[in-house]
């Protein structure tokens, strides 16, 4: 039976009372055994945030045995979400209840439906947190580093990030200055390859890789970066650098 991970998140209503229904809901389920639930920990919101009220979220982890297929055991969650009030309106928008399948045994699956390992679980503090309670041994199938030691690298001050890809270095630039101004506590740079890391450089935290207008002199590839620090964001529908700060808030925990 594959051992899975679920995150639960929530900033709407009575969100404690909210993970109670939906724990006691998954634990009379024949075919789910709940093991272990972190603690319900304040989190600070990622995303676009209301000046006057941030929304502060509620979020915790359980582990659970399954017989169910990936692929059921999310449609259950939807129900489940569905069940405690969940309406989806906006993306990322206020909930009642979100399910996120984080880990399922070491699986990968990257269907259009479902992508496991969840593919930010990996660099969010609202995640890592409570999942280092309960599992800080449990490795990442993708990363090939146990949980805690994921997180570790996210506690270090100031948090060494940088910025690699094709794009111009003057769009590279104006993205790190940008993020500079807002993240006094992160030291943004451009990648740079080297074959050994001097002890006062210490070695970034986070990759991300983003696709611009394409610099001629660009010959390396997404593949080229360290495995355990990568982060693609050629993907996000949303602009580099939005991606970039809902990345360092989600790493800050701030
Ligand atoms: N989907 C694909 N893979 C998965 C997976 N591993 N688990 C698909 C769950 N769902 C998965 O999800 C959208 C679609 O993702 C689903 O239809 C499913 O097929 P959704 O729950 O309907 O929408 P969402 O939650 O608004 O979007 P998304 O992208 O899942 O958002 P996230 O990543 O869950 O982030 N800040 C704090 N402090 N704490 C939070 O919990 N959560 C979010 C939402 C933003 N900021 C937050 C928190
Ligand atoms: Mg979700």
């Amino acid at each position: 039976m594959p051992r899975c991970y679920l995150a639960l998140g929530g900033n709407q209503g009575e969100v404690a009372a909210t993970f109670d229904r939906c724990l006691r809901r998954l634990a009379n389920i024949r075919e789910v055994c709940i093991s272990r639930v972190s603690r319900f920990i304040e989190t600070a919101p990622v995303g676009e945030r209301g000046a006057v009220d941030p929304q502060r979220f509620l979020n915790a982890v359980a582990e659970l045995d399954t017989t169910l297929p990936a692929d059921e055991l999310l449609t259950l969650c939807q129900r489940v979400e569905d069940e405690c009030g969940r309406v989806r309106t906006v993306h990322w928008g206020p909930r009642t209840l979100d399910l996120d399948l984080i880990l399922y045994g070491q699986e990968v699956i990257d269907s259009p439906r479902l992508k496991v390992p969840h593919p930010a679980c990996w660099y969010r503090r609202f995640v890592l947190d409570p999942l280092v309670e309960i599992a800080p041994d449990i490795v990442h199938p993708i990363k090939q580093l146990s949980v805690s030691a994921l997180r570790d690298r996210l506690l270090v001050r100031p948090l060494h990030v940088s910025i690699a890809g094709d794009m111009s270095p003057s769009q590279r630039e104006s993205l790190i200055v940008a993020a500079r101004t807002e993240f006094p506590d992160v030291v943004l740079t451009a990648w740079e390859q080297r074959s050994s890391w001097p002890v006062a450089t210490p070695e970034p935290a986070l990759i991300l890789w983003f696709e611009g207008q394409r610099d001629s002199s660009a010959t390396s590839t997404i593949s080229d970066l360290p495995l355990a620090t990568r982060l693609d964001a050629t993907e996000p529908a949303e602009a580099p650098g939005v991606f970039l700060r809902h990345v360092l808030q989600a790493a800050l925990n701030r």
